[in-house]
């Protein structure tokens, strides 16, 4: 059996990597493939529990460190209870978020040292990395509003100020420009039916591999 393909999609808050994970994860079921559908930090019912405890706000602090090391902490739990068994089995996981948002949260957003950064990549996940990253770009205003829309109260890294997303996102940007083959830049402020024709257009490569008609 061939292995899965390993897909992560990435993104400011509001760039509609839900709505785009959601369509995608049923459009290529429908075109026979074995798709898991999961996202980080969480993914199984440990990680997900290490979510809450990064995200929830209270009255301790969590520093850039601690916050590094607990999205690490569930990837790890992540990948060997669901990513890699997945993949082995010849799965296509769809992970909404993996480790280039602490490239761009934690590291452009908090300052934290990119040395540190990815030595813990490789301690984690040095035999694997996606295939491929859907990166969804939205201004940052956009972004925000499209989430704060959606949703009530905000989590503890939503409640950060508009300039830290700034830096989040100019840090995703820096990360497409030095990995484009993995890293596809999508046009995600443009209508749902657009980004969902670039994300199909990105894929095409694995699609026609995998034998699938579009
Ligand atoms: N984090 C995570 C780190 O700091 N480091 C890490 O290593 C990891 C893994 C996780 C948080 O954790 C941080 C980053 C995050 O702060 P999350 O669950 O990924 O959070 O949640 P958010 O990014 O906050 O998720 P959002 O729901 O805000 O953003 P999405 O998923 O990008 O947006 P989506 O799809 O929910 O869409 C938002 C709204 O916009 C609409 C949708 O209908 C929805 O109402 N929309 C569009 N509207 C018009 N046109 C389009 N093209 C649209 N696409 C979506």
């Amino acid at each position: 059996m061939s292995p899965g393909v390993f897909i992560t999609l990435e993104g400011i808050e509001g760039a509609g990597k839900s709505t785009v994970a959601a369509w995608l994860s049923q459009w290529l079921g429908e075109r026979g493939l074995t798709v898991r559908l999961t996202r980080e930090p969480g993914g199984t019912a440990l990680a997900e529990r290490v979510r809450r405890i990064v995200l929830e706000r209270g009255s301790e602090q969590v520093s850039a460190e601690a916050e590094t090391l607990l999205m690490f902490a569930a990837r790890a739990i992540h990948l060997d209870n669901l990513v890699r068994p997945a993949l082995a089995a010849g799965e296509w996981v769809l992970s909404d978020r993996f480790t280039d948002a602490t490239r761009a949260y934690q590291g452009a957003g908090r300052g934290v040292e990119p040395q540190w950064i990815e030595a813990l990549a490789e301690r984690v996940h040095g035999d694997l990395a996606p295939q491929c990253t859907l990166l969804l770009d939205v201004p940052v205003k956009l972004g925000l509003a499209r989430a704060r829309a959606r949703r009530g109260e905000s989590d503890r890294i939503e409640a950060e100020a508009q300039a830290f997303f700034e830096r989040v996102r100019t840090g995703y940007l820096a990360l497409a420009r030095r990995e484009p083959q993995r890293i596809r830049l999508i046009e995600a402020a443009a209508p749902v039916e657009s980004v969902r024709e670039q994300v199909a257009a990105a894929l095409q490569p694995w699609l026609t591999a995998a034998g699938v008609r579009t």
